[in-house]
């Protein structure tokens, strides 16, 4: 199987986990934003990454949208499943997959790259790096207003997880699901935010035995 991926992406480190998790071997192509949709368009009539080539026969060319790569990969492979089969479940599971991806995932890159503009800047300070920092803000609309939401948005999302996931080895049921992939891949990049590290470490904590658990290495911030 070969992943289309930014390198940097967090949607695209959730299918990573996956395949890890999984223990599917894979192989990346990092594009390069801007170009990507020249590549992608044709490919799957959207722009955006992770995409999976299955790269198998009889089997979808390309499969865009990471929940739809999980999918793919447990009618490919079910054990260990993604997704649980008792029915309230799975339920539970697609519908926090969906809020991960839908809020929390894009709350989590305004907050990250207004920090990496401002008060993160050191992270990165050259021009290379500042000025794909302001193509994505503007790119994604970001402005103080819209920030502010995100970072309230996720102030609700992490005392969510506090009450459901901090004192709980899994978000839903017995084993990992989709829901503890998501929510370890569309948070960690806040790993690099002192802010964050400080008030929730035992999130940190939780991201890291997940990324091991996959065999992934660990984000920027907990390597
Ligand atoms: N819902 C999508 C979101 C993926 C997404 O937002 N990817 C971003 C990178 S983090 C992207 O490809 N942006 C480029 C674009 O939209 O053209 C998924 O789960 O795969």
């Amino acid at each position: 199987m070969h992943l289309l991926q930014f390198s940097t992406s967090h949607y695209c480190r959730k299918a990573r986990l996956a395949l890890g998790y999984k223990q599917l071997p894979f192989t990346v192509e990092n594009l390069t934003p801007g170009l990507h949709a020249l590549k992608l368009k044709p490919l799957t009539g959207t722009t955006t990454v992770p995409v999976l080539l299955p790269e198998l026969e009889g089997q979808a060319g390309a499969i865009a949208d990471s929940s739809h790569i999980f999918e793919f990969l447990d009618q490919h492979q079910p054990d260990p499943p993604l997704y649980p089969a008792d029915p309230v479940q799975r339920s539970q599971v697609k519908q926090l997959e969906d809020w991960l991806d839908e809020s929390i995932g894009v709350a989590t890159r305004f907050v990250y790259y207004d920090y990496r503009a401002g008060a993160g800047k050191s992270i990165d300070p050259s021009l290379m790096s500042q000025a794909m920092i302001a193509i994505v803000r503007r790119q994604y609309g970001m402005n103080a207003a819209r920030v502010r939401l995100a970072g309230d948005r996720l102030a609700d999302a992490l005392q969510y997880l506090q009450q459901h996931w901090k004192d709980r080895e899994f978000l839903v049921g017995s084993q990992i699901t989709a829901a503890d992939l998501t929510t370890a891949a569309l948070l960690s990049p806040l790993a690099l935010l002192p802010h964050y590290r400080a008030a929730h470490p035992w999130l940190f904590e939780k991201i890291a035995t997940v990324h091991q658990r996959c065999g992934e290495p660990l984000p920027p911030g907990l390597a």
